[in-house]
């Protein structure tokens, strides 16, 4: 199959070790795919790597860069990455972490699920708990959170925090791309929320997700807080149907 129409968004701070093993590993599991690295000015070095794979003496086709000015959050650095992908005419759209928490082995289960579904999600909690290397309290905190989600805003969607995910292009650009506010998980929830409220179809695929090796994590307690709040927000806007019929679909 040919997968030039597919891009899997890659957002990165401090990521140099894992990108460039990433990058390969994506381009054995979909090849043709596109990939668009969209890095925060990472102090260590993550961009001039990715340029050096994509222009150095042994190039790799199909990989992209954005240098952002400093860091904002994973959300602004995907929004930044859709509407390039939008603007560009691809078909699917990923979203991917770089430190290998999501196996590119998984890539095209996720394309063979998008032909029944507009988002297909990669999830933790579709058979049980398939978490590999986390602390309990980061697991428990995760998969609450999830329940939490879950019950609040009524999204029937078992892992709404996941970030291992594939858009159809009409998904995102239904969307209103300036009107999401989340920068750090809450971002997930958001999407998935108005996807489902919008009508798209979205399927759950089963993952195992492994905890970074190398690199550090940017979880903390401002995403938290965020995503406590936004869920709430979501809960609001659904009692005085605040949402957006699918408009634009
Ligand atoms: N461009 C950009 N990328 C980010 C930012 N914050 C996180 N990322 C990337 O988003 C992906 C997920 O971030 P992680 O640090 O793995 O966060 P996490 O998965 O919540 O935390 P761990 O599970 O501990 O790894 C990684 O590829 C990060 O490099 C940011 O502010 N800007
Ligand atoms: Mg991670």
């Amino acid at each position: 199959m040919d997968y030039s129409s597919v891009l899997i968004v890659v957002p990165t701070y401090n990521e140099r070790e894992n990108i460039v093993l990433l990058v390969p590993e994506i381009k054995k599991a979909l090849p043709g795919a596109h990939i668009l690295v969209v890095d925060d000015s990472s102090p260590d070095g993550t961009r001039a790597a990715v340029k050096e794979m994509a222009g150095g003496p042994d190039p790799i086709d199909g990989l992209f860069v954005l240098d952002r000015a400093a860091k904002q959050g994973l959300g602004r650095a995907y929004i930044c990455g859709f509407r390039w992908a939008l603007e560009r005419g691809y078909e699917h759209i990923f979203e991917m972490d770089a430190d290998f928490s999501h196996s590119p082995e998984y890539l095209p289960r996720f394309i063979e699920a998008a032909r029944e579904a507009d988002l297909v999600i990669g999830s933790r909690y579709v058979c049980g708990v398939n978490i590999v290397n986390w602390p309990m309290s980061r697991l428990l905190l995760s998969y609450f959170g999830n329940v939490f989600a879950r019950v609040v805003t009524g999204l029937r969607i078992k892992d709404c925090t996941g970030g291992f995910k594939c858009f159809r292009r009409a998904v995102l650009e239904s969307l209103d791309l300036n009107g999401i506010a989340s920068s750090g998980y809450s971002f997930q929830i958001e999407l998935n929320f108005f996807a489902w409220k919008r009508g798209f179809r979205i399927k759950e695929i089963p993952i195992i997700f492994t905890d970074r090796q190398r690199g550090v994590s940017k979880m903390s307690t401002k995403i938290i807080r965020e995503a406590l709040l936004l869920v709430w927000k979501l809960r609001i806007m659904s009692i005085f149907r605040k949402t957006p019929t699918n408009a634009c679909k």
